[in-house]
């Protein structure tokens, strides 16, 4: 399989929002050129924090009833893994509290996410010493591309659960990715399907003006923003 034939089928049309992300990385808006606070500091530069949960998607939020959710892992792998939500509540379950960061320049304090580490998928699947690249495809259409090494994270999870209830709709229910350390793109919501690929391939928002990576602690938020571009590969 390719990139191009996920299951999911196309974007949904360009919306108001999805225009003005797009602009914003042309004008650079947000960035303030800053470097990253010290290690004692949590609030990455030019960051603010938010109470409530802002909402961000392509205008369109994919209803998938949990009796026909499916994941699969495939590409450079020994086993491509395939789940029903009843199997991937089978694999080993762990929980995250973390902050995250959005690029939108809100961040979020101690969020509890219940599900699969990320480490727990790749013992499932184990990628081959070919994989070096992640593309998460989702049931809106959605991509987004990281290495394997940002997605071995720690602390990186499947999340099904968010404080103690089933993750909503809106924020990417049944499951969606978290990646702590990088900016809240890189946590494909609705995902559908994890693919392992030696080459990357840029996905929604890297192709439209963003960064290849990420890092909120060195404000990789425009595609030429530079920084520490695919650490340890
Ligand atoms: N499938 C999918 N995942 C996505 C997106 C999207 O449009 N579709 N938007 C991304 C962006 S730009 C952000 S900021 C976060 C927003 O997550 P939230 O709506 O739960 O805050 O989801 C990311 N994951
Ligand atoms: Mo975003």
């Amino acid at each position: 399989m390719s990139a191009s034939d996920d299951p999911a089928g196309g974007l949904p049309p360009d919306t108001k929002l999805t225009t003005t992300k797009q602009r914003w990385a042309e004008e650079r808006k947000f960035i303030t050129g800053r470097p990253a606070r010290p290690e004692s500091e949590r609030l990455p530069p030019g960051q603010h924090l938010v109470r409530d949960w802002p909402v961000l998607d392509l205008g369109l939020q994919p209803e998938v009833p949990l009796h026909r959710w499916m994941l699969d892992a495939d590409g450079a792998v020994e086993t491509r893994g395939h789940w029903t939500f009843e199997t991937f509540k089978a694999l080993p379950q762990s929980t995250v509290v973390t902050d995250i960061h959005c690029v939108t320049t809100w961040s979020r304090y101690d969020n509890r996410f219940d599900g699969v580490l990320t480490t727990d998928l790749l013992d499932a699947v184990r990628p081959t010493a070919d994989a070096r690249h992640v593309i998460l495809h989702s049931y809106d259409g959605y991509t987004t591309n990281v290495t394997l090494k940002d997605f071995a994270a720690a602390d990186a999870l499947l999340a099904h659960t968010f404080d103690g209830k089933p993750l909503t709709t809106a924020h990417g229910g049944p499951v969606r990715l978290i990646i702590p350390h990088l900016y809240l793109w890189k946590s494909a919501k609705w995902v559908s399907r994890i693919q392992f690929v030696g080459d990357d391939h840029p996905g929604f928002w890297e192709v439209r003006g963003y960064h290849n990576r990420g890092d909120p602690w060195q404000e990789q938020r425009y595609s030429d923003d530079g920084g520490d571009e695919d650490p340890g590969i």
